[in-house]
C-alpha cells in the first residue's frame, strides 16, 4: 500500500482501510455544496455513506475544510459543506488557492480524483461527470474533469453526463485522451436522468469483477489515467429523454440571457431544472447517485480483492 499524501487529513477509519488494502470508495463534495439543494443534499450525502457501507466498503468524502483537504468526513463536516455559503466550488485550478487561504471548498470531480488518488483510493462515486458543454467551439468551455480522466489513475462511476453537455463532443474529448468509457450492462451512453443518449457506447462490460480485471490491465500497462465507468439511472427512476431535453434546452437559454458562464454554468443549469421539474429532477438524480454507491462499492471490492 503507498503511504498517503502527508498533507491529507484522513479520518482513522479511512486510514486504516487503507493500511489493511480493504475496498475504500472516494465521494466528492461539489454535488453536496452546489449540486442539490439542502436538505436533500445532505440526506443524499449520508445515504450514500450507508449505501457504500452496506456493500461493504468503507466511504470517503472529500472536500477543503480550513485549507485542509480531508478525506473521510463526519456528519457535522456533511452539514457545513450542505449548508454554508462560504464553502467554494473547487476544481483542480481552485486547490492551492483554498489550501493556502485556508478556505472551505467543495472538491469536482476532477479535484476529488486527485486528492483520492494521493490518498491511494482507486474508485469513487459520484452523480454525473463533467464534460464538453454546449457551444464549446465558442466558448472553450470543456470541464477539467475530462482532463483529469486522461491523468489520474481512479475509476469514476457516474451515470454519464447530462444533456445540458454536448454528450458527443464529450465522448470525442475522452477517446482522444485515452479514457476508457465503460457501460455498466449496456450497449448505450447514459444520459444521467435518461437511460438513453442516442450515443453509443464505446465498451460494455456487465460485472463488478469486469470493470476491477480492466483497472488492473489498464494501470499494469502503465496507462496513466482515469476509467470512466458509467451505469445507467435505473428504468423506474428515469425521467425520458423527450420530457427533460425541452427543459435542459430552456435552462440553457435563460443561462445564455443571463450572461452566466465558467464554474457557475453548471450549478446553475442544475439548480434550474430542479425548479423547473419542480423536484422531479432531484428525485431522479438521488435515485442515480444510490445506483451508482451500490456498484461503486461492489467494484472497489473486486478491485480489492486483486
Ligand atoms: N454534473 C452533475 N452533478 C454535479 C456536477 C456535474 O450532474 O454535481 C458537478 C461535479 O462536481 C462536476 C462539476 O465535477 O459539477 C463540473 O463542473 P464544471 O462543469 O464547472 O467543471
Ligand atoms: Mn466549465
Amino acid at each position: 500500500m503507498n503511504t498517503p499524501h502527508p498533507d491529507l487529513e484522513l479520518t482513522d477509519e479511512v486510514a486504516q482501510a487503507l493500511a489493511d488494502g480493504a475496498p475504500v470508495v472516494a465521494l466528492e463534495s461539489t454535488i453536496i455544496s452546489h449540486g442539490m439543494p439542502y436538505p436533500q443534499n445532505v440526506e443524499m450525502a449520508t445515504e450514500v455513506e450507508r449505501i457504500i457501507r452496506d456493500g461493504g466498503a468503507v466511504p470517503a468524502t472529500i472536500a477543503v475544510l480550513d485549507g485542509r483537504p480531508r478525506v473521510g468526513l463526519d456528519q457535522d463536516a456533511l452539514e457545513l459543506l450542505a449548508t454554508s455559503p462560504d464553502v467554494a466550488k473547487v476544481s483542480v485550478r481552485d486547490l492551492p488557492y483554498v489550501v493556502a487561504q485556508g478556505k472551505h471548498g467543495a472538491t469536482t470531480v476532477a479535484s476529488t480524483m486527485r486528492l483520492a488518488a494521493l490518498a491511494g483510493i482507486s474508485v469513487f462515486v459520484t452523480g454525473g461527470l463533467g464534460g464538453v458543454h454546449r457551444g464549446a467551439e465558442r466558448t472553450y468551455d470543456v470541464s477539467a474533469d475530462v482532463t483529469e480522466l486522461s491523468l489520474t489513475d481512479v475509476a469514476v462511476v457516474s451515470a454519464g453526463v447530462k444533456s445540458i453537455l454536448d454528450i458527443g463532443l464529450t465522448l470525442e474529448a475522452l477517446e482522444t485522451l485515452g479514457v476508457p468509457v465503460v457501460a455498466n450492462g449496456t450497449g448505450e451512453f447514459p444520459a444521467f436522468f435518461s437511460r438513453s443518449s442516442g450515443h453509443e457506447a464505446p465498451m460494455r462490460l456487465d460485472t463488478p469483477a469486469e470493470f476491477a480485471a480492466l483497472m488492473a490491465a489498464k494501470w499494469r500497462l502503465g496507462l496513466a489515467g482515469g476509467v470512466a465507468i458509467v451505469n445507467p439511472i435505473p428504468v423506474e427512476d428515469e425521467i425520458p429523454a423527450d420530457e427533460i431535453g425541452g427543459i435542459i434546452e430552456q435552462a440553457l437559454a435563460e443561462m445564455d440571457e443571463k450572461g452566466i458562464h465558467g464554474k457557475e454554468a453548471t450549478p446553475f443549469l442544475l439548480g434550474r431544472i430542479v425548479e423547473i421539474t419542480q423536484g422531479a429532477s432531484l428525485t431522479a438524480n438521488i435515485a442515480l447517485v444510490n445506483n451508482n454507491a451500490r456498484l461503486g462499492a461492489q467494484v472497489a471490492r473486486e478491485y480489492a480483492a486483486l
